[in-house]
């Protein structure tokens, strides 16, 4: 079957809900969002979906921290999240949460199915407790000396600098984060999840193609050394849902967070009553689903994930999209390391579209890091949006308007140019697919200068001149239009704002299959839009006021 053939489900991973969106979220949410775009110009049908991951321990003390319920910085995270969502263009069908009453009922009714089916086991462990605050610390929580190399300031899973991998209980001279004292260990009986049991499965699962290659790799050391069980319970206090029977205990964040995936799809289907849950996730759906993740929860996706799908009996993933890390200046942008540029930050300074055109210029589809810099940016949409692409449009526009009343003339002159425009959508089309957005951007580029480069060869400036000559300006200042109508179509996907107030230029509206029509004898606007110019003081004044 054709792709078009089939529906699609794209996802991104959930932002946490203690914080505020930041590039790196939009990075990926970006991505995600063109491809969408991009199935959506194209005709193709494309739900797709996000939620707030709201729950953890993090969540629980920011809460506190800010004197106020879970439930309440839930509830304006959620809000605040899915409104700078909007402010970029990105636009998911159904925007969640992992709070929500269809994900507690599907969390136990998985969790009921896998108990059953026998993949839990309750083993008692030791973990260490804080004393004063009366609870259990998370890896994270505690700080120590490496058991290796016996650094200091280590946390508990593993060491920065030996890479040594270890138990919290092990770490020497251990302190709690929360209230600086020395934690205890305590012993406390959990529930894991059997991952061993599910190894010919994700042996096979891995090797079918859903994964880049670098990541199949990495996942394949994984598969070759033992699967350790995974807890999936936590102790009180915690901000989550409690186990059904198990009077003290909470989900693990990270076993309702994936479950959020379905529950989330399903609350869709709830609200558009022509979609169905089953169409999607039984294990016989011939729909596709798309899962757009950043390398650090690789592991989480590529094995708890399927082997949990497996074990309930629904469909698995198509295919699992990867990407790097997105670092300015070299510096990974994270709250831990302090290169953090929030997307409100952005807006105060930016638009969206730039950002979106600017982080299309940069990504492909491996899981390479992806290095922004902000003159770089500025320079990129000076040249490539102002000086070449939009400058395209006025400078024919402004000849159109003058002799022309705004109509195009109603015959298209035989070009190579035109030609070429058309040749090289099959490439575009094939980039857009593999998620090369960079290369989709090259293009655009070079067809972009192309296409100015033809007008100034034929100076309508100079011909306009001469009477005898308005029929060969009419025809170039048009084909120039139309040159520019295709240009818009390959940009649509990734400006989306940019790309609305053209088509009301052109007085139409675009898609994929108008690519090989041009508009003739066709009345369109008067120009008037133009694209901010960035002054690089503008960047200079970001940097300093972030
Ligand atoms: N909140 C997590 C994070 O690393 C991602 C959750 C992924 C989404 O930011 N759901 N699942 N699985
Ligand atoms: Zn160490």
């Amino acid at each position: 079957m054709k792709n078009s053939m089939y529906k699609s489900l794209v996802t991104c991973a959930f932002p946490y809900a203690n914080g505020e969106i930041h590039l790196g979220h939009l990075l990926e949410q970006i991505q995600a969002d063109i491809w969408v775009r991009y199935f959506r110009l194209k005709n193709r049908s494309v739900f797709f979906i996000c939620a707030d991951d709201a729950h953890g321990t993090a969540i629980m003390l920011k809460a506190k921290q800010m004197k106020i319920s879970p439930d309440q910085l839930i509830n304006s995270m959620h809000k605040q999240h899915k409104n700078i969502f909007l402010k970029f263009s990105v636009i998911h069908d159904h925007y969640s949460s992992t709070h929500s009453p269809v994900n507690k009922k599907l969390c136990n009714k998985i969790f009921n199915i896998i108990l059953k089916k026998k993949f839990l086991k309750e083993k008692k462990i030791a973990q260490l407790y804080d004393i004063k605050l009366n609870m259990f610390l998370s890896d994270r929580l505690v700080k120590g000396v490496c058991p290796q190399c016996n650094s200091d300031d280590q946390y508990g899973d593993n060491c920065d600098v030996c890479g040594a991998i270890y138990d919290a209980t092990e770490l020497l001279q251990v302190t709690s984060e929360l209230s600086n004292s020395s934690p205890q260990i305590k012993f406390s009986n959990h529930l894991f999840f059997k991952l061993s049991f599910f190894l010919n499965f994700l042996k096979k699962w891995v090797n079918s193609g859903v994964l880049q290659t670098s990541v199949f790799n990495k996942i394949n050391e994984w598969l070759t050394s033992n699967l350790r069980s995974w807890n999936i319970s936590r102790d009180q206090p915690y901000f989550g849902f409690k186990i059904p029977g198990y009077s003290s205990k909470f989900f693990y964040v990270w076993f309702d967070a994936p479950i959020g995936y379905l529950s989330c799809f399903k609350e869709l289907c709830d609200i558009k009553k022509d979609i169905n849950f089953d169409e999607f996730w039984s294990i016989n759906s011939k729909n596709r689903l798309y899962q757009f993740i950043g390398k650090d929860i690789i592991y989480f996706h590529a094995l708890f994930w399927p082997a949990i799908l497996e074990g309930c009996g629904y469909r698995k993933p198509t295919k699992i999209f990867t990407h790097g890390y997105l670092t300015c200046n070299g510096l990974k942008l994270s709250k831990s390391k302090g290169a953090i540029i929030l997307a409100r930050q952005w807006l105060s300074c930016f638009d969206s579209d730039s950002l979106r055109y600017y982080f299309a210029s940069k990504l492909s589809n491996t899981i390479e890091d992806i290095d922004i810099n902000l003159y770089d940016y500025a320079y990129k949409i000076n040249a490539d949006i102002v000086n070449n692409i939009i400058n395209l449009a006025s400078r024919n526009a402004s000849f159109l308007e003058k002799y022309f009343n705004n109509i195009l003339s109603n015959q298209l002159i035989k070009s190579g140019i035109y030609k070429k425009f058309i040749s090289t959508a099959v490439e575009i089309e094939s980039f857009f697919e593999d998620r090369k957005f960079s290369l989709v951007i090259q293009k655009i580029r070079y067809l972009s200068d192309l296409a100015n480069k033809y007008i100034s060869k034929r100076k309508p400036w100079i011909l306009i001149k001469n009477a005898s000559n308005k029929n060969q300006v009419h025809n170039i200042c048009s084909l120039g239009i139309n040159l520019f109508k295709i240009l818009i179509i390959f940009l649509k996907p990734i400006m989306p704002e940019l790309v609305t107030n053209i088509e009301l230029f052109l007085n139409t509206s675009l898609m994929w299959k108008h690519i090989s029509t041009p508009l003739l004898n066709h009345k369109i606007n008067r120009f008037s839009y133009l694209y901010k110019r960035i002054d690089i003081k503008d960047i200079d004044f970001f940097l300093k006021k972030i």
